[in-house]
């Protein structure tokens, strides 16, 4: 599969466009007065294979908040979901009822470039609305969007944390880190699969995050809290390793996997759980808060109890067992919402894709299949 933005090296993680996570939080823009890299920045740096200037990175974070607005009929639809609804559920079914129109195949990816740009500034006002409905007092109370301002922090204030420094820096991070990890893995695979049909953005990206929402991809953030909160009820605060250990082994030998550890491509603790554990070190009050310290914990025996299971193949941390830590720690407890903090990012790197994927007028992707007798005969 062709994937230009980002390419996954087994040792060393995720480059976007050659650029190692340290090298892009080197060179992209931050919002005034912060210091994590802008997601806008980053989509930007995706989709044209070019830094963004402070002024390009800021007149594109206008046009994105801009773009921000739902129309009414969206609103409507998420606001009539029953609140029992887990909210990835609700974020593709927001995605899918933004569906326009198709056009002819060579000038298509104008629109895809303009529904793209929409897709990525609604998801943030969509999960936002979805957090409102779902946890709080409903969207009547939300604030309106501040125009002024970046889609992290609207994001942000919108569900109740725009007065926490360290959330709103959080949000820009997480989301510049989340946005991708090269073409094979389900969601960004998924969009490339259902746009390659020249199904919309928004139809392709609400397919990618039905696979999204999956336990074995991006649902494992959530896994990964109610496993700590798990590990917590059962062995309090401050757990000594030896504790952890045997924690790690009832859970395998249930026959269950340790979320967070794993991955089909990695051969390495992932670079963004480095980038998102030296967010929480540089905090002190995070630093200290039992649920980090408990991630810590984590990484320093689970790679080894993994490596005597003997199973998977890659026994470090991926970006879930350390992301949604840090949003518990600074109040967003709602785990079952984490999914839809990955979904927002995400779309950009899969949608920066879609848009390289129709300027080149890449045709239709259809695997030839085989039935399992024919594949017999191919190794016999
Ligand atoms: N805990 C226990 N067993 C594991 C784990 C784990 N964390 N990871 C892999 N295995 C097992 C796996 O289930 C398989 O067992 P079996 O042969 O019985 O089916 C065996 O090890 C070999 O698997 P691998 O080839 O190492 O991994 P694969 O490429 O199939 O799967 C994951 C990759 C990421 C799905 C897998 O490592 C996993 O289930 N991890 C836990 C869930 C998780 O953290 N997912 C998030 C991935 C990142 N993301 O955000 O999407
Ligand atoms: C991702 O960010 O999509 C995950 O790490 C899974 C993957 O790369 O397969």
């Amino acid at each position: 599969m062709l994937w230009d933005p980002s390419v996954l090296d087994s040792e060393e993680g995720i480059r976007f466009w050659g650029r190692s996570i340290p090298e892009c939080q080197e060179v992209l823009p931050t919002a005034p007065g912060g210091s994590e890299m802008l997601p806008e920045a980053m989509f930007w740096y995706l989709l044209t294979g070019r830094v963004p200037s402070e002024a390009e990175s800021k007149q594109f974070q206008e046009e994105l908040v801009e773009r921000s607005e739902l129309p009414t009929y969206v609103e409507k639809v998420l606001d009539s979901l029953p609140k029992t609804l887990h909210p990835m559920t609700q974020f593709v079914i927001g995605f899918a009822s933004q569906y326009t129109a198709g056009m002819k195949k060579a000038d298509y990816w104008v629109p895809a470039l303009e529904d793209s740009l929409d897709c990525v500034a609604k998801s943030f006002t969509i999960a936002a609305r979805i957090y409102n409905n779902k946890y709080r007092n409903g969207a009547s109370d939300m604030p309106a969007i501040d125009k002024s301002k970046d889609l992290s922090y609207n994001f942000a204030n919108q569900i109740g944390f725009g007065e926490s420094e360290g959330f709103v820096e959080l949000i820009r991070l997480y989301n510049a880190l989340h946005t991708d990890h090269e073409g094979g893995n389900v969601s960004a695979h998924t969009a490339h699969l259902v746009g390659s049909a020249l199904s919309d953005p928004f139809l392709s990206y609400s397919a990618a995050l039905g696979g999204l929402a999956g336990p074995l991809h991006g649902l494992a953030n959530q896994e990964v809290l109610r496993f700590i909160i798990g590990m917590q009820k059962e062995l309090g605060d401050h757990a000594s390793e030896d504790k952890i250990v045997e924690f790690i082994w009832k859970t395998l030998n249930s026959g269950q996997v340790i979320p967070g550890y794993g991955h089909a491509v990695l051969r390495k603790p992932d670079p963004r759980f480095m980038a998102l554990q030296q967010f929480g070190v540089k905090r002190k009050e995070v630093a200290q808060d039992p649920i980090f310290k408990y991630v810590d914990q984590l990484y320093k025996v689970a790679p080894g109890v993994l490596t005597e299971h003997g199973k998977t193949k890659n026994p470090f941390p991926n970006v879930d067992a350390a992301s949604g830590s840090l949003l518990y720690h600074y109040g967003l407890k709602h785990f079952e919402f984490y999914t839809v903090t990955f979904g927002t990012s995400r779309s950009m790197g899969a949608l920066a894709q879609y848009v390289h994927d129709r300027i080149l007028g890449l045709p239709i992707e259809r695997p030839k299949s085989l039935s399992m007798e024919a594949l017999k005969k191919l190794v016999v």
